[in-house]
């Protein structure tokens, strides 16, 4: 098969690191950065690598050989859910991996640790020791167990944490429980203190998050009320609904990297609640330096009529 330019649809993202690494890596297939580099583009087939790019990419060009999400997210490419002679591919590097595997840890022994009240305390000088669980009497819970949330599994377990995960489909051979679908949600939740989102945004997960998840997570814990951190998509949490969980106490914490809508607007009354720690989805970054070489890979194995590495469902959402 022929070779394929690379259109690179970056979105909100700066291009020029992008543009960069897709030219050195690229073998001389060209590359164009859309839209800037639009007046350039020529004929012949491409590939479309892309994030939160504005949708019209796909109406400039409309048959990609190829649609590559430049994150582990497909969310983005909602508009390719009726495209299915479009193949979609998702980032799945161990870079991108340990960088949310670092930020779960950090959240879950922030919250375990009590680091917000000691900051809060801090800035009182006041010096106020308070009762400090052992991790194993721990539990966290982590919905959605896919390479991300597996991975942190895995990582938060070694540590000692009591670590369950919830997924779609059930599983056996797992290392820690896994409960799947609504049948094991209640038993899930029950069990846990301290809530992890690493669910994708799918038309079953949207506003799945709210009071009603809020409830159900156990009071009889080690410390002190359940807590919740989300570096999933913020599309899948009633926002309001945590809103008001974390300013009665049914949620004693959170720590939040992804919200409704992005950036977090100034007014959101999240800024301002003091057992909320805030993050600008930062939890996993995409790097430019190692995440194309895999899509490199990817459109070798194209040209070459191989399957694709790291093909999504669109149907499903993830
Ligand atoms: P995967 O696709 O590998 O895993 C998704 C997991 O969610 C699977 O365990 C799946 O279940 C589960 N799931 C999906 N739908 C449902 C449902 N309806 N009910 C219960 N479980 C469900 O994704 P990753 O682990 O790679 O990534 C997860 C998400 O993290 C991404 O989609 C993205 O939105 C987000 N992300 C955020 C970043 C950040 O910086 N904040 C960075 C990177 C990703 P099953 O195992 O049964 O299929
Ligand atoms: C991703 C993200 O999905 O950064 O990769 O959110």
């Amino acid at each position: 098969m022929s070779r394929s330019s690379i259109i690179v649809a970056p979105g909100p993202w700066d291009p020029e690191p992008w543009r960069r690494e897709f030219e050195a890596a690229s073998g001389g297939r060209p590359v164009h950065v859309w839209p800037q580099d639009r007046a350039r583009v020529g004929d012949g087939p491409y590939v479309v690598c892309a994030w939160k790019a504005d949708p019209k990419v796909f109406e400039e060009f409309p048959a990609p050989r190829a649609v590559i999400s430049l994150g582990a997210g497909v969310d983005h490419l909602q508009g390719l859910r009726t495209r299915p002679d479009v193949p979609v591919v998702r980032v799945i590097d161990p870079d991108l991996t340990m960088r949310m595997v670092e930020y779960v840890t950090f959240a879950v022994l922030y919250l375990h640790r009590q680091i917000g009240p000691y900051q809060a305390e801090q800035r009182r000088h006041a010096w106020r020791p308070k009762i400090q669980p052992a991790a194993s009497r721990v539990r966290v819970g982590i919905m959605g167990v896919g390479v991300l949330g597996e991975a942190c599994a895995k990582t938060l377990a070694q540590l000692g944490f009591d670590v369950a995960g919830w997924a779609r489909t059930p599983r056996e051979g797992s290392p820690f429980p896994v409960f799947a679908g609504q049948d094991g949600f209640d038993e899930f939740l029950q069990r846990t203190d301290i809530l992890v989102s690493l669910l994708p945004d799918t038309p079953e997960t949207v506003g799945l998050v709210g009071r009603n998840v809020f409830a159900r997570l156990a009071r009889d814990g080690s410390l002190g009320g359940p807590s919740f951190i989300n570096a999933g998509r913020g599309k899948t949490v009633v926002e309001g609904e945590l809103v008001e969980a974390l300013r009665s106490g049914m949620l004693t914490g959170a720590v939040l990297d992804v919200f409704n809508t992005e950036p977090l607007p100034s007014d959101s009354p999240l800024w301002a609640l003091d057992n909320v720690l805030i993050t600008p989805h930062v939890a996993a970054d995409s790097d430019p330096e190692v995440i194309v070489a895999q899509i490199m890979r990817d459109v070798e194995r194209l040209e070459k009529g191989e399957p694709l590495s790291n093909t999504v469902d669109m149907g499903r959402g993830y």
